[in-house]
């Protein structure tokens, strides 16, 4: 099909002088509330609609607009798009890579059967669209170091086949209906006030909190497992870039973002620089090892440095000191 002539320019139900009025679905997980933070600060506070089917605490609650939304329920979607006036959506409701091999039925339902409800809804009413995907798209036959943009992608997990799923289709969608369909491929994410859940990755995220209450860790990957990883900031600021890039910048709806590369043995090093006493074990969860054993090692993020100007400000020794400090040790 040829793209249609206006493509890009569907998704411009507002106008110059508007802000956009910003859905995020799957708002209770890791990034959702960090991202209302930064689209609130931008767009300004009751333009950043946060939504979840679970209960919000009461600091979330009081910090902006919040509603109940299933993307499971076109019905309730649909309603929550036309009521509030909906013109950008950020789609994060997803099972992670090691939760959803525990449950592949609820992570397909999930995963796949939501999506084509956003796609459907976001297509009816000329929404722009952000969908994660993440370095879980690639598998054991995709090069690894580095891993490219475009390359064989055979993920083992549902999580990795969802997710590619989303890529390929939000992208038939661009060219087919012209939906503002714009895709990243995170790294492992780093955040301090917010916990990721069922992820391969995690393990970085509790090292931290770990080493400053006991001083020690029990890691469940190999020493040398090396993954690419990015501070939660640069993750915000890289999903906020590629949402406001121009369209004829982008040369592709799905690109690779990076920050850095480390394994778990470095990744101790690093906090042993600050944490004299601490220690790292391992434990390894065979699950989660088969599954990182099969991701990208380093990750080619060279086009959206050339396409929209993506640039990293977090790495290693600066993702520690942040790290640590937030969670109360002192690193100076
Ligand atoms: C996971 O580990 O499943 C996620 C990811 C890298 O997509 N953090």
């Amino acid at each position: 099909w040829p793209v249609p002539a206006d493509a890009n320019f569907h998704s411009a139900s507002f106008s110059e002088t508007d802000q956009p009025r910003i859905l995020i679905t799957g708002g209770l997980g890791q990034l959702g509330v960090g991202l209302a933070n930064t689209l609130r600060k931008r767009f300004g506070k009751d333009n950043v609609i946060l939504s979840d089917i679970r209960k919000p605490s009461d600091h979330i609650f009081r910090s902006g607009p919040f509603i109940y939304s299933d993307i499971l329920d076109y019905k309730n979607l649909r309603e929550t798009v036309v009521n509030h006036r909906i013109t950008w959506l950020f789609h994060y409701s997803a099972l992670l890579s090691a939760v959803g091999e525990a449950n592949v039925s609820l992570a397909r339902a999930v995963n796949i059967t939501g999506l084509h409800n956003i796609l459907d809804v976001a297509t009816e009413h000329n929404l722009r669209l952000f969908v994660p995907s993440t370095i879980g798209a690639f598998g054991p036959t995709s090069p690894r170091n580095p891993t490219p943009d475009l390359c064989t992608q055979r993920p083992r997990t549902i999580y990795g086949v969802s997710k590619v799923h989303a890529e390929l289709i939000g992208e038939y969608y661009y060219y087919r209906y012209g939906l503002d369909f714009r895709c990243l491929r995170y790294p492992g994410i780093i955040s301090a006030d917010s916990q990721p859940g069922g992820g391969t990755t995690d393990y970085a995220v509790q090292i931290f909190h770990d080493a400053v209450k006991h001083g020690k860790f029990e890691c469940n990957l190999k020493p040398s497992t090396r993954l690419p990883m990015m501070y939660i900031d640069d993750c915000l600021r890289a999903t906020l870039e590629v949402m406001e890039a121009p369209a004829e910048s982008l040369s592709m709806r799905t690109y690779n973002v990076n920050a850095m590369s480390f394994s778990p043995e470095e990744l101790a090093q690093e906090v042993l620089k600050h944490v004299p006493e601490f220690q790292i074990t391992y434990n390894v969860d065979s699950v989660r090892q088969a599954i990182a054993d099969s991701w990208p090692m380093n990750f080619d993020d060279s086009n959206a440095r050339k396409d929209w100007g993506w640039k990293h400000d977090f790495d290693l020794p600066e993702l520690v000191t942040t790290m640590l400090n937030f969670h109360g040790f002192d690193t100076r």
